[in-house]
């Protein structure tokens, strides 16, 4: 292939950079891999999406001498677009595990964002940016989102404006994005932010493309609410891989053959939901706990066949666990959540093993560090991993009975109960465990979730709305955000979920399964409501 026709990959091995692969080969452009120093320094564009933590990365760039090659690759003002970490590593140091040195090519200090003041950390979600000036890579974006995963954060000063070409408000107003000649770099995440992300990876790799430009659609300026499209995939008794859904986690037909009900195919309708505008797609691999993901080839090709084609944040849960297999052979939850990563997830979600971390956390008192939550939000960092919870509620009389948090419910109990706490459940909903919801979540947040995925068994294919109690409880309880789950029968569930409660995203699966509500109404309801969401 013609030197044209070729990028030059940077990836120092410390974690998933297969959804810049894919979008590098989606439009059209070949891959070469860095191996030595000398290739940073023939390329013709590099691209530099960095992940994993800074201190981890600077090692290894400044142990195998690329340190150098990227320097002067810059100074010569060669095309580079660094992604993420990618542009935090040109600052001179971060405060991440710090103060780190970096490669010090623009002034300034990477710092963390301050949760203290009522934004959740990590920042994670769809913004819109403010350009300052000439973009160039950036040139239609104007008031459309991109997609932001990240807890630090550079910060705009006297000495690093002439860099700048677009900013963010979170809390802060952040750096988004940087630019000096042929040297680019953002913050957000070009390759998972849809059609407007595609086209800034776009124009970089072919500057003399003509790309149609994109007017803005007004001011957009708070972080936008997600809606997010949920698959629950499990074989069915023949052997395929489905895509189902359960009445309050039931899956099988109420019919004699009580098959397990079959709504599609797990990669075409992740495929039709990203055309549709879902900000996000989850897939649940339902029958994890009991059957082995890694023996589950068909789920990691989904993974595979659907990153190559849908350029929004992929989440993949199902039994995430330490495992020994038929032979004796283990594997521990690391290795098991490694695989979903390499096969396109960019976050996991854990249910069960969570679970029982937090209990068994809760009695110690002391985090061991050897739980898969803690293990894999060391490893890829927080953002990278949800802690899934299916509660169930169960109403009581007298408040002061229990242990657990309970909450006066808004409407009474079956008896006139007045009030509920929420058990958590493993295995599906098969088993309760005696910790609440409420305890869970704050657990789980110490012990490195990113985020939680807030599931009610008795909402789950209901119709009726969200359990808007519930998720006020638990968004309210977390400074991590938390995703709205079960329940959606129609867009004003959507609002009045936002209305309510601080849920950051809603989560819908039977209704869009079932074609009653496109995702695009959804949006635009939410839109006309006054709340910002990504169009
Ligand atoms: O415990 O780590 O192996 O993870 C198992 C994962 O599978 C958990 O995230 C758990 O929530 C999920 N899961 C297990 N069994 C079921 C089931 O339905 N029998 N599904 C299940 C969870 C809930 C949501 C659903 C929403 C929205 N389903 O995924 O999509 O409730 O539905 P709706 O909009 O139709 O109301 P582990």
């Amino acid at each position: 292939s013609s030197r044209d026709s070729v990028v030059t990959l940077l990836d120092y091995g410390a974690g998933n950079v297969r959804s810049v692969r894919n979008a590098i080969r989606f439009l059209g452009f070949d891959i070469k891999d860095v191996q030595t120093p000398q290739d940073i320094l023939n390329a013709s564009r590099l691209v530099f999406p960095g992940v994993g933590a800074f201190a981890a990365a600077m090692e290894v760039l400044s142990k195998t001498g690329m340190d150098e090659a990227l320097c002067s690759y810059i100074d010569k003002d060669r095309p580079f677009l660094g992604i993420c970490l990618g542009l935090q590593l040109l600052f001179e140091s971060s405060e991440e595990n710090g103060p780190v040195k970096g490669l010090g090519l623009v002034p300034g200090t990477v710092g963390r964002f301050d949760s203290s003041n009522g934004f959740r950390v990590p920042h994670i979600g769809w913004n819109a940016l403010q350009i300052t000036e000439d973009s160039g890579i950036l040139d239609d974006v104007g008031n459309h989102h991109v997609y932001f995963v990240h807890s630090y954060r550079a910060m705009p000063s006297d000495d690093n404006n002439e860099w700048i070409s677009s900013t963010c408000d979170y809390g802060d107003k952040f750096i988004a994005s940087i630019r000096r000649g042929n040297v680019n770099a953002v913050q957000f995440h070009p390759e998972k932010s849809g059609d407007v992300g595609l086209s800034i990876l776009g124009r970089f790799l072919n500057p003399k493309s003509n790309m149609a430009k994109k007017p803005g659609e007004g001011k957009a300026s708070k972080l936008a609410k997600r809606v997010i499209a949920c698959l629950d995939v499990r074989t069915n008794d023949k052997g395929d891989l489905v895509v189902t859904k359960g009445d309050q986690y039931d899956v099988r037909e109420h019919t004699k053959e009580n098959e397990v009900r079959n709504l599609g195919k797990p990669v075409d309708l992740a495929g039709q939901y990203y055309k549709d505008g879902a900000d996000e797609v989850s897939f649940l691999n339902i029958t994890g706990f009991r059957d082995f993901p890694l023996g589950d080839l068909p789920m990691l090709q989904v993974l595979r066949y659907t990153s190559e084609n849908v350029f929004v944040p992929l989440t993949v849960g199902g039994g995430i666990r330490d495992f020994t297999d038929s032979t004796g052979r283990y594997y521990s939850s690391l290795e098991v959540a490694s695989e979903y990563f390499r096969s396109g997830a960019d976050k996991i979600s854990i249910g069960s093993d969570a679970v029982y971390a937090a209990e068994e956390y809760l009695k110690a008192g002391v985090k061991t560090g050897k739980t898969s939550l803690e293990q894999i939000s060391r490893v890829y960092g927080n953002q990278a991993v949800v802690v899934s919870i299916d509660p169930r509620r169960v109403y009581v009389k007298d408040p002061n009975d229990l242990q657990l948090k309970t909450i006066r419910v808004s409407s009474p109990g079956p008896n006139g109960e007045e009030y509920a706490w929420y058990q958590c459940t493993v295995n599906g909903g098969r088993e309760g465990r005696p910790i609440g919801a409420y305890e869970l979540a704050k657990a789980v947040e110490e012990l490195g979730a990113g985020e939680i995925l807030l599931n009610c068994i008795d909402c789950d294919g209901q119709g009726k709305g969200f359990d808007v109690d519930l998720i006020k409880l638990i968004s309210d309880a977390v400074s991590i955000p938390v995703i709205a789950s079960s329940g959606a029968g129609a867009p004003e569930h959507f609002s009045e979920v936002f209305y309510k409660t601080n849920a950051s995203a809603a989560l819908a699966a039977g209704i869009f399964h079932r074609k009653e509500v496109p995702i695009q109404s959804v949006k635009e309801h939410l839109l006309k409501e006054g709340i910002e969401v990504r169009i």
